[in-house]
């Protein structure tokens, strides 16, 4: 057949986005502080000292959005619920108000003819749960567990596919190891004691989602990262083992194997002995999932020594990742960036999705977010022709169908981002979106890039450029 469509029937394409990122309304309707509100706020946290007001003030403009999004042709959208919104003191009192705004948002949503993929945690835990010790304490995985029911309970009936938790490496590494992230703290053991409580916060939270009676399919969103040496040396070849441990192993041996790596436990023996490990904490981390989301953005090259290198390319001596070698390094391949500076190389993509489809059992895989910043310049005529853009993607997508071709179960993709929004420590200075949005005047643009992506999401064919 000539006309053969390039993605299967039924393959899910939809577009994704976080609540602090986009959400704004910080202080509207009961929503109670979270650990970004308290980051951003704090001087020299945030580029340009950005914080999450105004952002896309999609907490007042949800239903152009949602508009926005059908006229886009999406069969999907991914967003997450702010926990703040929901319990403002991160436990016990439920604010409805909270509730109520999801709901109106699942309602329009459906009513647009547009899955609810939503997402418990992407990153705004409750400021009163990181003042009582936050992830590095036991006690925040179980207010989750309690967050989750509360949403199941509310949102069950009509939302049916979910996430527990976007980036748990983000959460426990940036958050409590490098403090690039909010809370901001730079505590070795405490980043592994959050990665375990993030991972037993998941598994508490699958049972609180699938204990309501409605339908419920359950993953997470994981950001594995392709890691790769740099040269075929053997020492490379150990950095490499060194930093796949901390960076995936620590995360999916737990997930899929019921246990943490061996090599990764004595790689980190003298920052932590695992002891907040409890009997019974693995079986409740490996709960059979119904769907893996993968989030991938740029691959990374790892080498044993910087020594030999054009030191331009090389970053991260003195302690590149947790239990690296002093001498270990990220090196850079040279590739053309994007505006956060992470090197594009689709074959990362086509790795990622056959290694994960070998190593989560034959579970159904979404890419739950894929996508890049450039500096977009709008046209007189309302235009953004953010070829650069178009190009990744394009670029990921053929790598994707190559992974499908390949005998990946790959269901769905979800571009990162529907709007341009709150990037983090880099604030407004980084847009992801494939429609640009003026902060002044909250006026969004689709850009060429969403404008083909819409008939990608309408044909399952590459269209002609
Ligand atoms: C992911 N890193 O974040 C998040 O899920 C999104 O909220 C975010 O906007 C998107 O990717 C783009 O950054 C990451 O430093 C942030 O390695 C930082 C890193 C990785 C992912």
């Amino acid at each position: 057949m000539s006309n053969r469509n390039d993605f299967p029937e039924g393959f899910l394409w939809g577009a994704a986005t976080a609540s602090f990122q986009i959400e704004g309304a910080t202080t509207a309707d009961g929503r109670g502080r979270s650990i970004w509100d308290t980051f951003a706020e704090t001087p020299g946290k945030v580029l340009g000292g950005d914080t999450g007001d105004p952002a896309d003030d999609h907490y007042n403009r949800y239903a152009e959005d949602v508009e926005l999004m059908k006229s886009l042709n999406l069969d999907a959208y991914r967003f997450s619920i702010a926990w703040p919104r929901i319990l403002p003191e991160g436990s016990g009192k439920v604010n409805q108000a909270g509730i109520d705004f999801y709901d109106r948002l699942v309602d329009t949503l459906l009513e647009a003819g547009i899955r609810p993929w939503a997402t418990l945690y992407h990153w705004d835990l409750p400021q009163p749960l990181e003042d009582a010790g936050g992830w590095p304490a036991r006690d925040t995985a179980y207010r989750f567990q309690e967050y989750a029911r509360v949403v199941a309970e509310a949102l069950g009936d009509r939302v049916n596919d979910w996430m527990t938790i976007n980036e748990p490496w983000c959460s426990a590494f940036l958050g409590y190891y490098d403090g690039h992230h909010a809370p901001g703290h730079q505590d070795p053991a405490a980043a592994l004691a959050a990665t375990h409580h993030l991972l037993l916060g998941h598994g508490l939270a699958v049972e609180a989602l699938r204990s309501t009676g409605h339908p419920a399919r359950v993953g997470l969103a994981h950001n594995q990262a392709v890691i790769r040496p740099h040269g075929p040396s053997a020492a490379d070849a150990r950095a490499a083992r060194r930093a796949d441990g901390v960076r995936n192993r620590i995360f999916t041996d737990p997930l899929f194997k019921g246990r943490y790596p061996a090599d990764v436990v004595a790689d980190l023996a003298e920052i932590s002995d695992f002891s907040f490990v409890r009997e019974g904490d693995l079986e409740t981390i490996s709960a059979p999932l119904d769907f893996l989301g993968i989030n991938y953005y740029s691959p990374e090259f790892v080498a044993a020594s910087a020594k030999g290198l054009d030191p331009a390319l090389v970053s991260g001596e003195g302690g590149a990742w947790l239990g690296a070698e002093p001498e270990e390094v990220h090196v850079s391949q040279g590739l053309p960036v994007t505006h956060m500076g992470w090197e594009i190389d689709p074959t990362g993509m086509y790795d990622v999705l056959t290694r994960m489809a070998a190593e989560s059992g034959g579970i159904d895989i979404y890419v739950t977010e894929n996508g890049c910043a450039f500096e977009d310049t709008v046209t007189p005529e309302g235009r953004v022709h953010d070829t650069d853009r178009l190009d990744y993607y394009e670029g990921h997508l053929r790598a994707a169908k190559e992974a499908l071709l390949s005998g990946v179960p790959l269901r769905g993709y979800f571009a990162w981002s529907l709007l341009d929004n709150f990037e983090w420590a880099w604030g407004y200075s980084r847009r992801f979106g494939i429609v640009h949005v003026d902060y002044e005047s909250q006026v969004r643009t689709v850009k060429d890039s969403g404008l083909w992506y819409s008939q990608l999401a309408a044909t399952g064919r590459f269209p002609e450029r």
